[in-house]
């Protein structure tokens, strides 16, 4: 009796700890803000700006082709695991999420036009 109630308790406790597990590891694959970017006459959001991100966030890069004549365009963050893709009809989007490093700057571009991008830079907490 004494046996059973040992590895019950055991299984219990293991069962806590995969639900903990699980539970964690769900909230950090969630992203934890958007960046929206739209594509149009060459540039990103029309000034290629400058983006800000926090070390460890979680950020989802939303981009769309807004190009209102035939122009395709690709998107890359070159520093990161963000490499150029099937180019972008106007009005197709592509979405990544990426971890924000601990430091650094990178680069946004689009692979096909030099020139179309700006900086990436990791703002120290
Ligand atoms: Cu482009």
């Amino acid at each position: 009796m004494k046996r059973i109630t040992l590895s019950l308790v055991l299984i219990l406790a293991l069962a806590g700890a995969a639900w903990a597990l699980a539970g964690h590891e769900k909230v950090a694959e969630g992203p934890t803000r958007t960046v929206s970017m739209s594509m149009s006459d060459y540039t990103f959001n029309g000034t290629n700006p400058t983006l800000h991100v926090t070390p460890g966030e979680r950020v989802k890069f939303v981009v769309t082709n807004d190009e209102r004549s035939r122009v395709l365009h690709n998107f890359r963050i070159v520093g990161m695991d963000v490499p150029c893709e099937r180019e972008l009809l106007p009005g197709e989007k592509r979405e990544v999420t990426v971890t924000i490093p601990k430091s650094g700057e990178f680069a946004y571009t689009c692979c096909t036009h030099p020139g179309m991008g700006g900086k990436l830079v990791v703002d120290a907490r």
